[in-house]
């Protein structure tokens, strides 16, 4: 931990000074390494991850939507698994850390499956119009009766209080490996301390230097970030602060990478929760109104320019 941040000692919890002092925590031991792949076999029942998830592009350009296409109530895969998902959400270091940095009673505000689409089952008409887009989720393109799961083709580096405009970053986002991730499947890009200077607009004012990035905050704070690698075996398992900037290039692999992504929130008027002290240090917002400029009024894309591609 730098000098300059200060918790009190109420806050002397490994995964609150990590995410103090990172933006980041990885859980040392993971989830159930077996229970992770029983899951992964009862999704890959459910669809084969290739080409046939796409409308074609006839299809889309009848009626394109951009909207309403990621997993809701209602429609969500994961929460068809409800029964199976204590070897996550019960798991007692994830409750423990879980529980520091959010306090007593922290809340499941959302939890899905991701896939990272293999390059081989994108169509070329969609590759074609993607490319360089800054965040590329395809659910747009995918068949509405699979839009239970988010398919992303590479994000480039953002905050996931993104989709949070109007509220504190008073959560974290939790990811879990199904199987293992090298290099080759699209691993998570996390930007050390990048939490530290708060909520700042996407697309982020970032450029390259060696092993990292200076990013800047376009409110005349800039800082140097090291890029950190997430990669690991089946049951992996991570939280990041709302803050913190990470990204995914497009899957080169041949396979599929199946991830679950959970966001917790602390509890409504919790009083003993490590993110308080986190963001008590933080050098700007930790909220914004505004948290992005990429997309038009439908929620197309109308900024082209990626960093995370450039890695
Ligand atoms: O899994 C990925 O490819 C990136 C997803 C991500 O950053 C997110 O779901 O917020
Ligand atoms: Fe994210």
């Amino acid at each position: 931990m730098s000098a300059a941040h200060k918790l009190s000692s109420a806050s002397m919890h490994p995964a609150t000074e990590h995410i103090d002092a990172l933006g980041y925590h990885v859980f040392e031991n993971g989830v159930n390494v077996d229970d992770a792949a029983g899951l992964l076999a009862a999704i890959r029942q459910t669809r084969v991850f290739d080409a046939s998830l796409f409308l074609s592009q006839a299809e889309f350009d009848a009626n394109p939507q951009y909207t309403g296409v990621n997993p809701r109530p209602g429609r969500n895969l994961l929460d068809s698994f409800d029964d199976y998902l204590g070897f996550v959400e019960k798991d007692p270091a994830i409750v423990d850390g879980l529980t520091a940095v959010l306090g007593e009673g922290y809340e499941l505000l959302n939890r899905k499956i991701v896939c990272g689409v293999p390059a081989s089952a994108v169509p070329a008409w969609l590759k074609r119009r993607i490319t360089d887009n800054p965040v590329n989720n395809l659910g747009a393109y995918v068949r509405p009766p699979y839009r239970d799961v988010t398919y992303f083709y590479g994000i480039d580096f953002h905050q996931d209080i993104i989709d949070f405009k109007d509220r504190d970053a008073d959560f974290v986002t939790l990811y879990v490996y199904l199987h293992d991730v090298t290099k080759h499947d699209a691993p998570l890009f996390l930007l050390e301390d990048s939490h530290s200077l708060g909520a700042t607009l996407f697309p982020h004012d970032l450029t390259r230097r060696s092993g990292g990035w200076t990013y800047s905050d376009r409110r005349g704070s800039s800082l140097p970030t090291k890029q950190k690698m997430l990669t690991g075996p089946a049951g992996y398992a991570a939280m990041w602060h709302a803050c913190t900037l990470h990204g995914t290039q497009p899957d080169a692999a041949d396979n599929e990478r199946l991830s679950l992504r959970y966001l917790f929130a602390k509890a409504p008027g919790a009083t003993d929760a490590g993110i308080d002290a986190v963001n008590a240090n933080l050098r700007g917002p930790a909220r914004l109104t505004t948290t992005r400029t990429d997309l038009d009024a439908t929620g197309a894309a109308q900024v082209k320019g990626n960093s995370v591609n450039k890695v």
